[in-house]
């Protein structure tokens, strides 16, 4: 087609692609060429807890654009924010992904994984099946409600900070710190590891 346009006409079918496009595009381009680590912390209280954390790990590796690069241990942790003894206790868990997804669709995955596992959002920190937070994209920092980055309550959870740390004792929460220095700080009661149950990295 361009054949037939001599130079200096322009094909009048095609509208020129403003800067704010090509902006666009050459930033989504980057991030296909250059994945970013994320970690996201999962909690589970209801139905099988376990079985839903696995299920969720998988779902986000079967997510194209995301590898699970680590899973931590799982932990035991009394419900956090509510009256004690009126939830069942949580599993929590920390994975590592390498994304080529942007935050917002690597949230949008983190909250279909959510309905796969049936949860029902009735109450502020309601009992769920399942819960997956981000905890920090790269470095990147929000105030935006829907995707608050790194997630504002993290760097004061020891159920976000003590698996975080066995699967990367360097690791720094964005403005934050050191995860090891934040974890010296918080109380580790109601936060128990158990040794005997295992999540699978998958294949
Ligand atoms: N949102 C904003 N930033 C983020 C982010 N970084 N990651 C928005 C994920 N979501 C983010 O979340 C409410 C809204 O937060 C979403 O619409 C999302 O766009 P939600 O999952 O619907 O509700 P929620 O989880 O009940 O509320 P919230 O405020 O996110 O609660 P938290 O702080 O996540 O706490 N106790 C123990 N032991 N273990 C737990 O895992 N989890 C919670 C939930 C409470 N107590 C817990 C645990
Ligand atoms: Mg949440």
């Amino acid at each position: 087609m361009t054949a037939y346009f001599t130079e200096g006409q322009s094909d009048p079918t095609v509208q020129p692609v403003p800067p704010s496009v090509v902006e666009r595009v050459d930033a989504a381009d980057t991030t296909l060429s250059n994945p970013k680590r994320a970690v996201l912390s999962l909690g589970s209280n209801l139905g099988n807890r376990l079985e839903t954390l696995q299920g969720a790990i998988d779902a986000l590796e079967d997510t194209p654009g995301v590898r699970v690069k680590a899973v931590s241990p799982v932990y035991e942790t009394e419900p956090w924010g509510v009256e004690p003894g009126s939830q069942p206790t949580y599993f929590n868990a920390v994975v590592v992904l390498k994304t080529t997804l942007p935050p917002s669709s690597l949230l949008e995955r983190a909250h279909a994984v959510e309905e796969a596992f049936h949860r029902v959002r009735e109450e502020r920190w309601g009992a769920r099946t399942i819960d997956v937070d981000i905890v920090a994209y790269a470095d990147v920092h929000s105030e935006d409600p829907e995707l608050t980055l790194p997630h504002p309550r993290a760097h004061e959870r020891a159920f976000v900070l003590a698996p975080w740390h066995d699967v990367d004792p360097e690791a720094q929460l964005p403005g934050h710190g050191p995860v090891a220095h934040l974890l010296a700080g918080v109380t580790r009661e109601g936060v128990a590891p158990r040794a005997d149950l295992e999540l699978q990295l998958p294949e």
